[in-house]
């Protein structure tokens, strides 16, 4: 029987289109800028984005990290939010290589931050501070079941950017269910950020590879910075043709992993003992709690039906919706979640 995996949209693998594109893909050594497919991906990240130039990244988190050490000195502050996926799932890697100070203001459950707060976050130039160098925004929110933040929400938070001269960093790992959600170009969801980082490897179903975008500037430092945390890759074309075959496919289809996740959404909200605001959903991301507190023995009891998910923490389930999920898979999902509820509840 095959498993229903909910646990993330990474576990998504290359579709046949992207494993031929893999196979036959043009390259050389990239640390020459030689490899041909690396170029094209870069600039078809560019180009998506509108902005002047992309890096090709091993992952998210390095994405994240090489972009705010590119924005950042040591000692220097960023402001984001405390669920953000840089404070909270990056290993303090921002801390940890790059001395720098995260300053955290607390996420909304819709993955805004209040602007109020948000500004006095961001200190003046003084002897004795820490000085602000990056507001960072995620969009989808990961940790807020996957919200979309409004483009209202993004200038407001760009104009207290300007009117302090920091620069503006999207953790866009999920982007492009942003932008589907929005019905607008990624370009237009991103063009209020100097530097974007979106994932390949989540729901474009590529194995590897995230892209970071800036200007021309930015990116020819972020490249030095690559090389030194280890990133610099050589024939990388064959996981950059993966990506190449994903702005064409399943950068498309993300619409479907919202409905899926809907569905989800509407019937777990109907199980007695679970909590979940189905209006809140509105990408591939499902965050729902659990009136009892065994959250590992819940998971254990959904595993053993088949159904893989995960918990961000305390009661909190989460399921995720992707290219292996199919409107069949929810209903087997939701018997099974119903099941190991009752379970619980009758086991207390
Ligand atoms: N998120 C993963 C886990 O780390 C939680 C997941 O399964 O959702 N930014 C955001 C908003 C992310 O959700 C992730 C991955 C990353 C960055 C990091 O990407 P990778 O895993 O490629 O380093």
């Amino acid at each position: 029987l095959k498993a229903i995996d909910l646990r993330s949209d990474t576990v998504t693998e290359p579709t046949l289109e992207m494993r031929r594109a893999m196979a036959e893909a043009e390259v050389g050594d990239d640390g020459y800028r030689d490899d041909p497919t690396v170029n094209r991906l870069e600039e078809a990240a560019a180009a998506v984005t509108g902005k002047e130039a992309a890096l090709f990244v091993p992952s998210g988190t390095m994405g994240n990290l090489i972009s705010v050490l590119t924005h950042c000195q040591r000692g220097e502050e960023i402001v984001l939010g405390d669920q953000a996926h840089i404070y909270y799932y990056e290993v303090g890697g921002a801390s940890a290589l790059g001395s720098l100070v995260m300053r955290q203001v607390p996420n909304d459950v819709d993955g805004t931050m209040d602007l109020d707060q948000l500004e006095q976050a961001i200190r003046p130039e003084a002897l004795a501070v820490a000085p602000t160098r990056l507001v960072c925004l995620e969009n989808t929110h990961n940790r807020c079941s996957g919200a979309v933040i409004p483009p209202s929400y993004v200038r407001n938070v760009f104009e207290i950017a300007q009117r302090h001269g920091v620069s503006f960093h999207l953790d866009g790992a999920r982007v492009f269910n942003a932008a589907t959600y929005l019905g607008l170009p990624v370009s237009d969801v991103v063009a209020p950020f100097d530097t974007v980082l979106f994932c390949l490897s989540k729901g474009l179903c590529c194995p590897v590879g995230s892209l970071l975008c800036g200007s021309l500037d930015f990116i020819s430092r972020a490249r030095r910075i690559r090389r030194m945390v280890g990133g610099g890759m050589r024939q990388a074309g064959i996981l950059a043709a993966a990506g190449l075959v994903a702005f064409e496919t399943t950068a498309h289809r993300l619409a479907e992993d919202h409905a899926n996740a809907k569905l989800l959404a509407d019937g777990l909200a109907n199980i007695p003992g679970v909590t979940l605001d189905p209006t809140r959903i509105q990408t591939n991301i499902v965050i729902f709690e659990l009136a009892d507190g065994n959250v590992q023995g819940f998971l254990q009891a959904l595993a053993k039906r088949g159904v893989k998910a995960g918990s961000p923490g305390g009661t909190k389930i989460r399921m995720v919706t992707h290219l292996g999920i199919g409107a069949e898979d929810i209903d087997t999902a939701l018997g099974v979640t119903e099941g190991a509820v009752k379970m619980q509840t009758g086991a207390n």
